[in-house]
């Protein structure tokens, strides 16, 4: 047996991941050929498992759930490792492949197994941010375009009451608000066209949306110049992270309508996030806080190994560091 070469592995979690049963992610950096044999990958998880396992992997039972592509560069595998092949809690193990490597694997523990767990650092973004000047000319890399947004909503859709919504922006600033559906409208709405990304490899050309620039937000509140990132949080629970001068250079929207119509409760209404230069899970559907802070934290999709920044012309789908 090969044996795994393991570089780093970090501990995270976030709101929504707990709400779906998920205690803690295990995010491990690896660097592996792989040549198709999914013999590989098998070996490769239960390699890692009895690494991060306090106690070793035991004689626990592996088995693949699905997989996919993640644009036209990245697999990702789903298996399941019961510890107690006698119990229904399971570890989930996500494997992230990129063209013949692996590079990553990311494993998801319920609460009962969490004191399973001996990994404590935690991922620090800056180095892998220190790349990545201006925007670059390279379009979409990796992308299909197809007719319409897919819709998700990874955990559900809320219940939303408009009139008694507002949206909290708030964190290292001088003048946080709360803003209402009008308050916002108040701040004066502009039309923009763009396409849209979603890191799985599909992308809509041409969308249209309506609503208040981030810019002029980012004005209102004045935040302190220490602030670092933006973290997002959604009526549902979703949350997600991106850097502070990704919204001052950027086009990003806090969208109120598609179309010239309010958002379909579907598309997030009464308000969404959209940030065209970033993927679409940046863009947060039913957004209720803004948040602008110092420090970096894990969203959803980020505690699940997607990138901190996630910009579609540098094609930045996982974390890689
Ligand atoms: N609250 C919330 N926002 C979300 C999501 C979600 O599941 N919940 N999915 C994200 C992802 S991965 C994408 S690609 C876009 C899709 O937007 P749409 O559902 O309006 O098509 O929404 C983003 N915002
Ligand atoms: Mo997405």
């Amino acid at each position: 047996m090969k044996t795994v070469y393991v570089l780093k592995c970090y501990l995270t979690s976030s709101e929504g991941l707990r709400a779906k049963g998920v205690e803690a992610v295990v995010d491990c950096v690896v660097s592996e050929v792989y040549d198709g044999d999914i013999a590989r990958i098998r070996e490769l998880v239960l390699g890692i498992l009895g690494r991060i396992l306090a106690g070793g992997p035991g004689l626990g039972e592996l088995s693949f759930d699905s997989n996919e592509s993640i644009g036209s560069t990245h697999m990702l595998y789903r298996f399941r490792y019961r510890v107690d092949p006698g119990s229904e809690d399971y570890i989930g193990a996500r494997v992230v492949v990129r063209g013949t490597s692996i590079v990553r694997v990311l494993f998801t523990f319920p609460r009962r197994l969490g004191g399973l767990i001996s990994i404590k650092e935690v991922y620090d973004p800056s180095e892998e941010l220190s790349k990545g000047g201006p925007r670059e000319n390279t379009g979409a890399p990796g992308q299909v375009y197809i007719p319409g947004m897919v819709i998700y909503n990874i955990l559900g859709v809320p219940r939303v009451d408009a009139s008694g919504w507002s949206l909290e922006v708030s964190g290292l600033v001088s003048n946080p608000v709360k803003l209402s559906l009008s308050g916002l409208y108040e701040l004066g709405v502009e039309t923009i066209r763009t396409d849209f990304h979603c890191v799985t490899g599909w992308s809509v050309k041409n969308l249209e949306f309506t609503g208040v620039r981030l810019s002029k937000i980012v004005e209102l509140v004045k935040p302190r110049e220490s602030v670092k990132w933006v973290y997002v949080e959604s009526l549902d629970g979703y949350t997600t992270i991106f850097p502070f001068n990704e919204v001052t250079r950027g086009d990003g929207l806090v969208a109120l309508e598609m179309n010239g119509k309010p958002l379909d409760i579907l598309h997030g209404y009464p308000a969404r996030l959209i940030i065209p230069s970033l993927y679409g899970w940046k863009s947060a559907k039913w957004v209720s806080r803004i948040m602008f802070t110092d420090e970096y934290r894990d969203g959803y999709w980020e505690a699940l190994g997607y990138h901190p920044r996630g910009r579609v012309d540098l094609e930045e789908r996982f974390k890689m560091l």
